[in-house]
């Protein structure tokens, strides 16, 4: 299986992360794609390829213009301005004071394009998420030329990020990025499968009322679980994605044979779908040793799941997601692709 990486994952590297009330050293930093890289590297996955440039033509069918350009300039604004920490949203248009109007003040603009407040932008952020975008797309590529299985190493994740909105770590929604170019090189459908502890609500927000995306994801449940708002069972989508749309929240505590039943119904339901293609969001803190996670998944169980997911027979482009804390992220990873293969 081909891997791609890039180098400038290393320009994401916040200081700081809003957590529990105090000003903490991001749980998402670069240490984490270094474990991951020597992980898949020591299992034997040691053709890295880094990223094409693809420019941001696929990204704007997914992302509002405006909020690319807010990303893009969003530190330099903030640095104008005055302001001495990282950019970390304070004020937010929510219940009863909604607009559709972006502040033009950059304070402002932060609330409007944000569902998270842990989550500061750094100066460099927005060149290692377009660097993670096209370390996804690079993975696209690579099916279409007509390949099983490709891994993307991105980071920064991608899955909590909507339209027009960040959060939960994550700038651009690579996995949506990625489904789209498949559909624009020749898919009819494809299938998000969203396997990292959270719940993928900025994928859910861009596929929800499409037809040519079947998103499923299984994740803590959101009465007990960040991102909190979205991933009830009963969100099935609308419109023409109306019943394409698959979540399964899990309680606390969830072993490998409880999550395990929710991922075999999941494919089944990808398999009638008719995707043609699997992008798995995979975040590797299910992990029972995740520091902030409650899943109770063991570094073998990686490997059955890069298994049942490959016997679906359809090709999977692999994403990395979440997975903090512990360098067992990098083998956890490795298993997977393993079971992939296998
Ligand atoms: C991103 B991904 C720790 C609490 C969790 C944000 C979690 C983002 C997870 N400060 N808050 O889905 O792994
Ligand atoms: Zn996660």
């Amino acid at each position: 299986m081909r891997v791609f990486y890039s180098e400038k994952h290393k320009l994401r590297d916040a200081k700081t992360e809003l957590h529990g009330g105090l000003l903490v050293k991001p749980f998402e930093g670069p240490f984490r794609a270094e474990w991951v890289l020597a992980g898949v590297q020591e299992a034997g996955f040691t053709d890295v390829h880094a990223p094409a440039d693809h420019g941001l033509e696929t990204a704007l069918k997914v992302h509002d213009a405006g909020y690319l350009d807010f990303l893009r300039t969003c530190w330099d604004r903030w640095e104008a301005h005055g302001f001495e920490g990282e950019a970390i949203p304070t004020s937010f248009p929510c219940r009863r004071s909604q607009t559709a109007r972006v502040p033009k003040n950059i304070d402002g603009a932060l609330g409007y394009y944000t569902n998270s407040a842990e989550t500061a932008i750094s100066k460099g952020t927005y060149e290692a998420a377009i660097a993670s975008m096209d370390v996804a797309l690079s993975g696209a590529d690579w099916l279409n030329a007509g390949n099983r299985f490709a891994f993307s190493l991105c980071r920064p994740p991608g899955h909590h990020a909507g339209r027009d909105l960040f959060g939960g770590y994550c700038f651009v929604n690579n996995a949506a990025v990625a489904a789209q170019s498949l559909l624009d090189q020749g898919a009819k459908k494809v299938a998000i499968l969203d396997v990292d502890f959270h719940h993928g609500n900025g994928t859910q927000d861009i596929t929800y009322q499409r037809g040519d995306i079947f998103f499923a994801s299984l994740h803590g449940e959101p009465q007990d679980a960040f991102p909190y708002f979205l991933g009830y069972a009963d969100e099935t989508g609308e419109g023409e994605g109306e019943g394409l749309n698959a979540n399964y929240p899990l309680p606390r505590g969830t072993p490998w044979d409880v999550w395990a039943k929710a991922l075999a119904h999941s494919l089944e339901r990808i398999r009638a779908y008719g995707a043609e293609a699997i992008v798995v969001s995979l975040g590797v803190d299910t992990f029972e040793k995740d520091p902030i996670s409650f899943f109770k998944l063991k570094s073998d169980d990686y490997i059955r799941m890069g298994e049942m997911i490959a016997q679906s027979g359809i090709p999977v482009l692999t994403l990395l997601e979440g997975g903090y804390g512990v360098p067992e992220i990098g083998l956890n990873v490795a298993n997977m692709l393993k079971g992939l293969e296998a």
